[in-house]
């Protein structure tokens, strides 16, 4: 059975850890190992340690960035530690952030971190274990949480 890790935020105003477990569980059985820190930039060495020290095979990193200035600044960081934890272990850890401001309201960005959150949980179900349904996917302009853009035609 594969394990999964599954790290978020206590910043975060939504639980979008539960969201991504509640939604591997419904699509495949897998040893899930959840944690959480108090922000994004505490997100890369907890999916570090998930991989070297509890075995994920792969990592959900989930994360709200705030609105303002320092908040993006905050997040692009948090993106580069992410990526270089991948780097250092050889492993995906897929990033699921959504930013405060994309959604016009609270109901909307309840809306949207449920959202973006389950369709990566589905990203990571099929990496794992139907990695020619990514294939199929290739070039179709897939989007989380709101609407997929769909490929470009001419
Ligand atoms: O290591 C403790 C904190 O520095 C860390 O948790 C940060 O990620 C917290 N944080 C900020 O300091 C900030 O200015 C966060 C944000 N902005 C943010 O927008 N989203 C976060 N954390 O999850
Ligand atoms: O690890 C899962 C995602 O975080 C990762 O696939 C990102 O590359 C997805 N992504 C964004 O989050 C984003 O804000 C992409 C873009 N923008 C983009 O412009 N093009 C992408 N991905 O291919
Ligand atoms: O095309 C509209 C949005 O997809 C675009 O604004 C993205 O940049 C929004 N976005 C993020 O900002 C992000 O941090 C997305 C992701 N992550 C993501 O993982 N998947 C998305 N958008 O579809």
């Amino acid at each position: 059975m594969a394990t999964i890790g599954v790290v978020d935020t206590t910043f975060a105003r939504f639980n979008m850890g539960k969201a991504a477990v509640d939604e591997i569980q419904q699509n495949m059985s897998a040893k899930i190992i959840r944690r959480t820190v108090p922000g994004v930039k505490d997100l890369p060495v907890a999916a570090k340690k998930l991989i070297e020290e509890e075995g994920c095979e792969i990592v959900m990193a989930l994360g709200m960035p705030g609105s303002k200035e320092q908040d993006k600044i905050c997040a692009h960081e948090a993106s580069t530690g992410i990526i270089q934890a991948q780097l250092m272990t050889n492993t995906h850890i897929i990033e699921v952030f959504v930013h405060e401001d994309e959604a016009k309201d609270e109901n909307e960005l309840v809306f949207l971190m449920d959202q973006r959150s389950r369709e990566h949980a589905l990203n990571v179900v099929k990496m794992l274990c139907r990695p020619e349904k990514m294939i199929k996917e290739a070039g179709t302009g897939q989007r989380q949480g709101f609407e997929d853009v769909g490929p470009a035609r001419m």
